[in-house]
Formats: structure tokens, C-alpha cells, sequence
């Protein structure tokens, strides 16, 4: 037995060879069932044969376990000095991250933001915006009708006039969302977003409106940004002006602004006797292209990861 524990090779063989010794039916343990019979010198031998098998066992034992371990450790090992797996770090889309941003500046300004549904009714979309149904400006955005007369949102405009309905004046709000219209190239996109802001009280006039966009800008871009405005055309504000900002020598349009019509504020309700107040709409897209140096508005769209990790994100 002694060379069959020393000789065994595996722990699943020392488990069988201790077991046909102290098991049950083992041999050792049929010897020690007999030790009342067995005289003082007898019974000594027996002991020190039961000590010697156990320390054999335990001592065979560990000398399994160990070269287990280590030819375990020989195709296991791990090599600390080789360099780490690169894992990929998610990032903002760029108009995700200039939605933050602006959201920011428009909170810390005091406007507070609304949303509404990108499917519109034509009350919200056009006609409490001063473009009844007959109104040539509405051939000013081609677009996208529903069977049921409702409207793809051409402006965030629209939610202007939801925000007026809800809470009445005086109110200072923001929208950011998406809006559509049939026009595709590289600077205009079937579906792009828009910012709008309108402040309604009872002392708001143009200074204030250009004060405010001339913030919003100097904060978006990191920088002094200097705006013209421009006379120009909206059913919904009046006056109405085209706003454009310095970049590097050249002037950007921006967006469209004014004061709110007073067939606006009469739409939702509100006394233009009483209250007035400036609003305003540009393109979101236009403005993270600027802010990152892109080129295309379609690629925003794309999901294109090559192309965002080139664009700095
Ligand atoms: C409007 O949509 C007005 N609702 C803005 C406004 C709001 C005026 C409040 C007065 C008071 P306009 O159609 O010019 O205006 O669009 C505003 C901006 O949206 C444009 O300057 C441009 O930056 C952006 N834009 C318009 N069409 C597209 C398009 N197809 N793709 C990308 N950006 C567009």
C-alpha cells in the first residue's frame, strides 16, 4: 500500500487508495476494529502503521495539489507586462452635446424649457401663428402633410404658442426639437432641429431680444460674438428680423427673430395692449456644425462612427 500511495498519480486515484484503507470496509480500519483484542505490543505497531499510512496520504496529497497548481499555472499564466485590451469610450453625439450646452445657457438666462409633439395640428403650427389657411407664407416651408390635415412640425414655433396656452404670460421659455421639411442638401436636411425662445412680459422690447441673442452666442461659441439683425419676414412676429453673427471675417445667418404679433398673443388669449415680448428660431444643426467644424448637416444623421470620431468626438 505504502508504494501504491507514493506511485499514485492523480488525487482521484489517492481518494480511491485512501478509501480501500480508511473507508468502511478498509483495511486499516479492520485493523483497528481489532485493537481491544490485541496486546500492548500489537496495538502499538497497529498505531504507528495508522500514523504512518495517514501522514503518506496527506503528505502524497499535497504533492497533487501542488503540481495541479502548478501545471495549472504553466498554460494559465498572465502576463502583467503585456499592454492592456483598448476599450473603446462612448462619446456624445455632437448635437446631443450642443443640446446640453445650450439648454445650459438658455436655463442660467432664465428661460425655462417646453417641448410638444413633432406631429402638430395646424392651429399650433401655423394658424395661431398668424398663417391662416390662406396665407401665402405657408409656402415659406414646404411641408409634410398627414391625410388627416395634421403636420410634420415645420417650426418649433409651434410650441411657443402650447406654452402661452398652458401658463399665459408673463412667461420666458425654450424649445429644442426636431422639425421637417422637404428640402435636402448639404446645408438643409428633411428633418433638423430647431431653438426656439420667446419672452412675453410687460416692458420686453428689441434690446432685450438682441441682449439675449448676442449671450446665448457669445456663450455657445466661447467667445465675443458680434450679430447684425436684418429686416425680413415671419406672419408671427412683427417687426421681424433675419440675424446674422461675424464669423471670422464673413456674416452667418443664423435665424429669424422679432417681436410676437400681436395676432399671436391674441390667439392664446393674451392682451397685446397689455403684453409684448421678442422671439426666436435658428437651426440647432447649423449651429454645432459651426461650433465643431462640420460640414454636412446629412452626416449627422448617417450614425456614421468614423466620421464622428473624426469630427472630434
Ligand atoms: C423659422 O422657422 C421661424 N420659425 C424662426 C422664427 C422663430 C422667426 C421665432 C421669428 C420668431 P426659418 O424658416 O428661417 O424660420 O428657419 C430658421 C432656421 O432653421 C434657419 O435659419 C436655418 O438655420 C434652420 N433651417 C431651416 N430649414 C432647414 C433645413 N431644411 N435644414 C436645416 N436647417 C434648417
Amino acid at each position: 500500500m505504502k508504494d501504491k500511495i507514493k506511485n499514485a498519480s492523480s488525487i482521484e486515484e489517492l481518494q480511491v487508495l485512501y478509501s480501500d484503507t480508511f473507508g468502511k470496509n478498509g483495511t486499516m480500519t479492520a485493523k483497528l476494529k481489532t485493537m481491544a483484542t490485541l496486546s500492548n505490543e500489537e496495538r502499538a505497531k497497529v498505531n504507528a502503521e495508522n500514523a504512518e499510512l495517514r501522514g503518506l496520504f496527506k503528505e502524497k496529497q499535497t504533492e497533487l495539489e501542488n503540481a495541479a497548481i502548478n501545471a495549472k499555472l504553466a498554460t494559465e499564466y498572465v502576463d502583467v507586462t503585456l499592454d492592456g485590451e483598448q476599450i473603446a469610450h462612448g462619446t456624445l453625439h455632437p448635437l446631443t452635446q450642443s443640446l446640453k450646452e445650450l439648454s445650459a445657457i438658455l436655463e442660467s438666462m432664465g428661460f425655462g424649457l417646453w417641448t410638444g409633439p413633432e406631429i402638430e395640428d395646424d392651429w399650433h403650427n401655423f394658424t395661431a401663428l398668424n398663417t391662416p389657411e390662406y396665407h401665402p407664407a405657408r409656402d415659406m416651408q414646404d411641408s409634410f402633410f398627414m391625410e388627416n390635415g395634421n403636420v410634420m412640425r415645420t417650426q418649433t414655433s409651434s410650441v411657443q404658442i402650447r406654452a402661452m396656452e398652458q401658463v399665459g404670460v408673463p412667461i420666458k421659455m425654450f424649445a429644442i426639437g426636431s422639425t421637417y421639411r422637404k428640402e435636402m442638401d448639404a446645408t438643409h436636411s428633411p428633418m433638423f432641429h430647431q431653438i426656439e425662445g420667446l419672452y412675453i412680459d410687460k416692458n420686453v422690447t428689441m434690446s432685450d431680444l438682441i441682449a439675449t441673442l448676442r449671450t446665448l452666442l457669445s456663450k455657445f461659441f466661447e467667445r465675443d460674438i458680434e450679430i447684425r439683425i436684418r429686416p425680413s419676414y415671419f406672419p408671427f412676429t412683427e417687426p421681424s428680423v433675419e440675424f446674422d453673427m461675424k464669423w471670422g471675417d464673413k456674416w452667418l445667418e443664423m435665424g429669424g427673430a422679432g417681436m410676437v404679433h400681436p395676432n399671436v398673443l391674441k390667439s392664446c388669449k393674451i392682451n397685446p395692449d397689455e403684453y409684448q415680448g421678442f422671439a426666436f428660431g435658428f437651426g440647432w444643426d447649423r449651429m454645432a456644425m459651426l461650433k465643431y467644424g462640420l460640414n454636412d448637416i446629412r452626416k449627422f444623421y448617417d450614425g456614421d462612427i468614423r466620421w464622428l470620431k473624426n469630427s472630434g468626438f
